[in-house]
């Protein structure tokens, strides 16, 4: 790639330009925001070019593409990623210097686009960059959300939700492309007719939205390729009925302007718990439709309308159940618009599509009531029975008489739709996200189709970007490893394990240690900017960072740091290497117990605080709105991370992935990724407790587990427990917490007692905690434990990953 684009004094120039052109200012009089816009702006020109280049290279190359459909990418900022991505950030840090203008000041000025809740939104995002990065041809389709994952408020010790409003100030980085708008239809009536000998099948009276897509580059690191990132936004196509207007129906002359202003208004805040909200459905059937008549539009334009090839051009992944509706959607395109016959059109969807699975909690499992989807696309429910029939024929040949299994493999049964199941039984590939989950999706979740179809289930193990979640989040590592082994770990990320003998090397341990410090205090001065707290460096960083949810056990944690307190409070002589707890979780809005747990942790944070023993050696810091700059702010600067949900639970975790990367000594459970992070850092440079995906099951199974026992037996736990409900925490009001109390010895609404085994770990996980310390207090010790992480996290780049699906999914040229 020529970097000679990036001189210094052109990068000036065009900044100044830019402001002068958009704003009419001078840099003395620009805002923060101005500049930002200016030097963001300088940074689009320069890949614009290559985005055109990389459209016309595919067109002409005639290759395979893929498209990954995902109600969520959760990007973060871009400006710095693009300028690292373009090879640019030296020559742009000595221009802006020039020009006395710092990253830091502009940074802070960029929107965050929070188009998603979690993991496998973020997820999304780090196989934007790795598949441009690889040079791979792909779009990505989502929805413009107007307003992303809300923005959380802590105050009153609880958490409010406050609109995201990210779009306000317009978005630097997003093309509208008004040639490829598209119409989706909604409600109306099937009906059918001959024609030429065949039924064919229209939908009438049927209500309106356009799809206007908006692009945003995903620029390849150091190669010329650059992807689009497709956003669709809903508009309604015309503005107001005129004709029901005039007639005095005001109501339904805005009908189909509802709908259309509702569509991509908002992202739901749910994660890993599903509501069957019609919206809901109107989203995901919104974006797969757009996105699917765009895809069979670029086809026809490359390749004519010989539809067999279409497997051999294009393949449809589909991120989770959400926009499994692709499957159905392409039946209808195929056989309503492009003429084919059921056989036909089946067959090529069946070898377009690849789903993955990203949770196993039940509570997740998508099904949409059948007269819902009857209504609101009935087409589309029609395809569905005929798909539903045809399929359970086969499962009959395949498992005469079991009926039960039947229902429990078929697409509709029992008045629902089953996401889950359409999606297994029409994509050629269904995958896990880490070995376990892999094995769990096989053994358990799918297990009938796994017997049936045992080719079509892989698992392929999450990653993330080491170019964001290493070399621009954390500069001063980056470059502390190039100068030990040189540079290759930048395109090849499993060479960072040739730092591995660095980690005997007293002189670079110091420098790693140096780095980390000063991490803590960039951290610091982050947080002061963004929720005016400090935090003190000197203490060890212990970090639990993901959406906060039952199965994540945020609750164990905060026992833990209860109990901590009460040893201090109790004996004089107990001592600790000093620790700050660190949280970052958002709540989703309807979920209770989710925000119990947040307001313990804040009371307890409270409650230490009042403590001038305890605040010495413990403290509990809640960063507020986390996402994903506080993440790039934090992470660098952790140095335990909390990995610690109920094994069998979390599918994979990507979380973890990042702070191994930054040296981050993990304690956690076998669950997910963590076991293959285990397997990589080696049993030394991790602390592993609780119980194994095997025994949760087994002892779910027999239903035997009673936390009374635990509470009467462990006097720490005892009285840990009774003070959430004694006034400890809420002196004038000691009932708050009550249910959480309740939960965990009682259960409730007819759920178990402590569901997600908080007591049954605690003892160990405790345990685990005092080597901590004690490994903690003896530096060298703990440093090579760091620095192995590090060295040894290279596999968990999606740059494997996404070689991965490559390989063994899409075979993309
Ligand atoms: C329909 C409600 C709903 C919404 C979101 C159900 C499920 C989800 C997601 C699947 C939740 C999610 O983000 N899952 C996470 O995906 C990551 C990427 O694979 C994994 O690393 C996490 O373990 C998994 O929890």
């Amino acid at each position: 790639m020529p970097s000679t684009e990036f001189t210094k004094d052109r990068i000036k120039q065009s900044i100044l330009g830019k402001l002068q052109r958009y704003y009419g200012k001078t840099l003395d009089e620009a805002t923060s925001y101005q500049k930002y816009y200016a030097v963001a702006s300088t940074l689009r020109d320069q890949i614009m070019a290559r985005w055109v280049q990389s459209r016309e290279d595919d067109k002409k190359d005639g290759g395979k593409r893929v498209y990954y459909l995902s109600i969520e990418f959760l990007l973060g900022r871009m400006m710095f990623n693009n300028a690292l991505s373009l090879l640019a950030t030296e020559a742009y840090t000595k221009a802006l210097t020039e020009l006395e203008i710092s990253w830091r000041d502009i940074v802070y000025e960029e929107p965050e686009p929070g188009l998603g809740n979690g993991g496998l939104g973020r997820l999304a995002a780090c196989f934007m960059d790795s598949l441009a990065t690889l040079d791979l041809p792909a779009m990505g389709c989502t929805i413009r959300y107007e307003y992303g994952l809300f923005r959380q408020k802590l105050t009153g010790g609880q958490q409010i939700e406050l609109p995201d409003d990210w779009l306000q100030n317009g978005n630097v980085w997003e093309m509208a492309s008004m040639e490829d708008v598209v119409e989706v239809h909604f409600e109306g009536q099937v009906t059918s007719a001959q024609q030429d000998g065949r039924t064919v099948f229209t939908l009438s009276d049927y209500r309106t939205v356009e799809a206007v897509p908006y692009d945003m580059p995903a620029v390849g690191y150091g190669v010329n390729r650059v992807n689009s990132l497709r956003t669709w936004r809903a508009r309604s196509k015309q503005s107001l009925d005129l004709g029901a207007f005039s007639n005095g129906d005001f109501l339904n002359a805005t009908k189909e302007q509802d709908l259309a202003a509702v569509i991509s208004k908002v992202l739901y805040p749910e994660d890993n718990h599903y509501e069957g909200k019609t919206l809901r459905l109107c989203q995901h059937y919104f974006l797969v439709s757009a996105s699917l008549q765009y895809a069979l539009k670029d086809f026809e334009a490359r390749f004519g309308s010989d539809w067999r090839l279409l497997p051999e051009k294009a393949v449809f992944h589909i991120n989770d159940t959400h926009p499994g509706l692709a499957i159905v959607e392409l039946m209808r395109l195929l056989m309503d618009e492009k003429g084919l016959g059921w056989d036909e059109a089946q067959a090529i969807t069946n070898r377009c599509m690849a789903y993955t699975n990203h949770t196993v909690m039940a509570e997740a499992l998508e099904r949409w009531p059948e007269d819902l989807l009857k209504r609101q696309l009935p087409r589309i429910y029609m395809i569905l029975e005929e798909m539903n029939r045809r399929l359970c024929e086969k499962l009959w040949d395949r498992f005469p008489g079991e009926w039960d299994r039947i229902a429990h493999m078929a697409i509709l049964a029992y008045g629902m739709v089953h996401m889950a199941n359409l999606c297994v039984s029409q994509s050629f590939s269904v995958n896990g996200v880490s070995k376990l989950h892999g094995d769990i999706i096989k053994a358990d979740t799918f297990r009938d189709y796994a017997q049936m179809t045992p080719r079509k289930f892989t698992f392929i193990t999450n990653g993330v970007t080491h170019r964001r979640w290493l070399m621009a989040c954390n500069p001063r590592l980056a470059a502390l490893i190039t100068e030990a082994i040189g540079d290759k770990w930048v395109r090849e990320p499993q060479a960072l394990r040739d730092l591995l003998p660095f980690r005997d090397d007293a002189s670079f341990r110091e420098r790693f240690q140096i780095i980390k410090r000063h991490n803590k205090e960039v951290f610091s001065d982050f947080l002061t900017h963004r929720q005016d707290m400090q935090v003190d460096p000197d203490f060890m960083f212990d970090v639990q960072v993901k959406r906060l949810h039952e199965y994540k056990r945020q609750l164990l944690n905060a026992l833990h740091i209860h109990v901590l307190y009460n040893r201090i409070m109790d004996d004089p002589n107990f001592d600790m290497p000093p620790r700050v707890f660190i949280f970052g979780a958002k709540a989703s809005r309807g979920y209770a117990k989710a925000k119990m747990i947040i307001r313990y942790v804040l009371a307890l944070s409270r409650l230490i605080d009042r403590s001038p023993r305890a605040k010495k050696l413990l403290r509990v810091l809640f960063v507020e709105n986390w996402n994903v700059s506080a993440a790039e702010a934090l992470i660098p600067a952790a140095d335990l991370s909390e990995q610690i949900s109920t094994a069998g639970k979390e599918a994979s975790g990507t979380g973890n992935m990042k702070l191994m990367m930054n040296g981050a000594v993990t304690i956690g459970t076998l669950d997910g990724a963590n076991v293959e992070i285990s397997h990589a850092a080696g049993r030394d440079n991790i602390y592993l407790f609780g119980m194994n995906a095997g025994q949760v099951a087994a002892i779910y199974k027999e239903g035997t587990y009673n936390p009374m026992g635990l509470f009467e037996r462990n006097v720490e736990i005892r009285k840990a427990l009774t003070q959430m409900i004694d006034g400890t925490l809420f002196p004038d009001n000691p009932a708050i917490l009550q249910s959480l109390y309740h939960d965990l010895l009682f259960g409730s609404g007819g759920g178990r007692a402590d569901n997600y085994f908080v007591l049954r770990d605690f003892g160990t996980y405790s345990s685990a905690h005092d080597q901590v310390s004690e490994d903690y207090r003896d530096r060298e010790l703990w440093l090579k434990k760091a620095v192995t992480n590090t060295a040894m996290s290279g596999y968990f780049s999606t740059d494997r990953t996404i070689a991965d699906y490559n390989e063994k999914i899409w075979r993309l040229k």
